[in-house]
This record gives C-alpha cells, structure tokens and sequence, in this order.
C-alpha cells in the first residue's frame, strides 16, 4: 500500500520534501512532520489531510501509521533520530551529512549492523542527477580511459546566517567527497584545503572561497572550488580528465537569450531548483525500494567514509596542512 512517511525537519529541506512526497512523487504520502519549532509543525501539518504535527522524532516514529523516516534535521540531529529509528527497525531516508563527524556515523553503522540489514539511505541526489549519471556512465565504460583528475566547482549566491567555514566542509564539500568516491568507486585518502585572499562579501570569520584538494587510492588528484557568496546564482560543474577524452557537465543549458546588444541566459537561484529532477528521481527510488522490501542508493558506509573525509577536510582547513584520512575498512556487510 501506499507508504506513510514522517518528515522530521520542516526548514528550507524538509518542506521541500513534503511537497515532493505529496505533489511529486507517487506511492506515499506525509502523516507526520516534525519540528522543534512547534507552530512550523502545525502549521504544515495543517495542509495535509490525515497529518499529525510532532515536535518529538521519538513521538512520530511511535505513532501507529508511521512507516518510514525521511530525516531532514540539521546535521547534528541525525544521529538520535537514526539511532531512535533503527532501533524501531524504521526505514530510513536521511539528509547529507549522515552525521557531523567521523566517531558518531561509525555508532549509526554499527547499530545498522547489529540490526543485522541495511535501514537506511542516505541522501546524496546528485547521484540521481541525470547529468552525474551520464558522467558516470563514460567513466565505467571505459573508452575515456583511467580518469587521473577531477575539477569539480561548487558556487552558492549566499550562505544562511548560521553557516560556519566548517560547514562549508561538511555541508557542502561533502557532496564532492561523495560524488568523487562514487565516480572514481575509490576511497579519498588525503585532504589538502587552500585559502586565497577572501572576498569582500564573506561574512565575518568565513574564509570564502576555499580551494580543497583531495588525494585518491589510485592516485588521481581532485580540486573543488567551494564558493559559499559568489552572488549571482547557484552553480555546480564538474570535469573528468582521462587518459583519452575529458568530460564536462554542469554548464548552462538554454535558452540562450539575444536583445538588447547582449546574449546570454539564467544561472539557477538555488540548490532546490538545479537539483530538482534528482531530488524527485532520489525519493522516488526511496519510497519504490522500500515498498518492495529493499535498501538501495548511497549507504551508511557512503555516509561515514564522507564523514571520515570531512574530519580530515576540516582538520587540514584549521591547521593548514595535509590531512591524511583514517577510516575503518570497508565491513563486508556493506560489500
Ligand atoms: C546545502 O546544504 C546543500 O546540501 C547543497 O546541495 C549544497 O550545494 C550547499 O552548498 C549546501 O549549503
């Protein structure tokens, strides 16, 4: 039957979400959203037929018509609700970053393991981006040859207020440390982050733009230009040099636009926009898998080996120097 989805976080993502569930997608619906802010929850949960408003992510997963979690929380939330949820053996759709660090999303992968089968996906969309996709694809098939480096350019127009310099890591860099070991099917081995002189528009103690460098097993080198103010619009691009042939995506489709002596078209506003079709395409496969009884898409291994990467990101972009990545190895129940 249809699946019956608590939303827990109803900001900028988590209403994004329940939209998608209820207009978007198909086979599921909200029946309860979740939010410290109390009246946020109740006024959202006003809209939906046959939809409570929890301020409690204990609460909502104890309700009787609560099948599956889609976790859209900060960050720093995640693990008690991933925890909470396991234990109810709850399937799961959690936000990026699984967990702000590298200790708490090894605890969420080993309650998964105890639990004895995969509970939770984790939501790195660009993976479901038709453009990735087909990038994806090159670099598999093979004809391109080995791909020795990456350019990877992540701009977003401004940051929210609370937004940190590690964030910047965390919550932004993290989907390259994810689309990088998914593309290349590699670990990140090395962090390296460069600062230049910053730009007048970064606000107080945010060094914005960074330059980060990450190293690979094999040996290929990737560079990642995190813009947190670049001002005009939200642009993510990414470039695959191989021994035979580079590919490029990301760039602006059309319409391209001549008048009035100039030519030209639009640059997304925001992550929400650019990334729609994946977001969509992301909790389709969610709720489908989960009807048929399945766990798919990027897993809790994916989500801590990006939190090990990012401990070493924010480490190097503190102290300034190349930080080697420690991980545990890859348990074969996530094989
Ligand atoms: C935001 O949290 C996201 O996840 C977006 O995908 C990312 O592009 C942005 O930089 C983050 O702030």
């Amino acid at each position: 039957g249809t699946l019956s989805v608590a939303v827990v976080g109803t900001g900028k993502m988590g209403a994004d979400h329940v939209r998608r569930i209820q207009r978007v997608i198909s086979g599921a619906r909200v029946t309860a959203v979740v939010d410290l802010d109390e009246e946020r929850a109740e006024a959202l949960a006003a809209t939906m037929d046959g939809c409570r408003a929890y301020t409690e992510p204990v609460a909502a997963m104890a309700a009787p018509d609560v099948d599956a979690v889609l976790i859209a929380s900060p960050g720093p939330a995640h693990e008690a609700a991933l925890l909470e949820a396991l234990d109810r053996d709850l399937p799961v759709l959690c936000e990026k970053p699984l967990t702000p660090d590298a200790a708490s999303a090894l605890r969420v992968l080993e309650a998964e393991r105890r639990l004895g089968h995969r509970r939770i996906q984790v939501g790195f969309m660009r993976r479901y981006d038709a453009e990735y996709a087909e990038l994806k694809r090159l670099l598999d098939g093979g004809e391109l040859g080995r791909a020795l480096m990456l350019h990877h350019r992540h701009r977003n127009p401004s940051m929210p207020p609370w937004f940190t310099n590690e964030m910047l890591i965390n919550d932004s860099v993290v989907h390259e440390m994810d689309v990088t070991r998914w593309l290349l099917g590699e670990e990140i081995t090395a962090v390296t982050v460069l600062k230049p002189a910053p730009s007048t528009y970064a606000p107080e103690g945010m060094d914005d733009p960074q330059l980060v460098l990450f190293e690979t097993e094999s040996g290929a080198l990737v560079d990642v230009e995190i813009f947190g103010h670049c001002g005009y619009g939200y642009q993510v691009r990414a470039e695959a040099v191989c021994e035979r042939g580079t590919v490029r995506i990301g760039d602006e489709g059309g319409p391209r636009v001549s008048a009035d002596g100039r030519w030209g078209g639009r640059v997304t506003p925001d992550y929400l926009e650019r990334f729609a079709d994946a977001y969509d395409r992301q909790v389709q496969a969610w709720v489908d898998a989960t009807r048929r009884g399945e766990v798919t898409g990027p897993s809790v291994w994916d989500g801590y080996a990006a939190a090990a990467v990012c401990e070493a990101g924010v480490s190097a972009q503190r102290e300034g120097r190349r930080v080697e990545v420690e991980m545990i190895e890859r348990p074969a129940f996530y094989a």
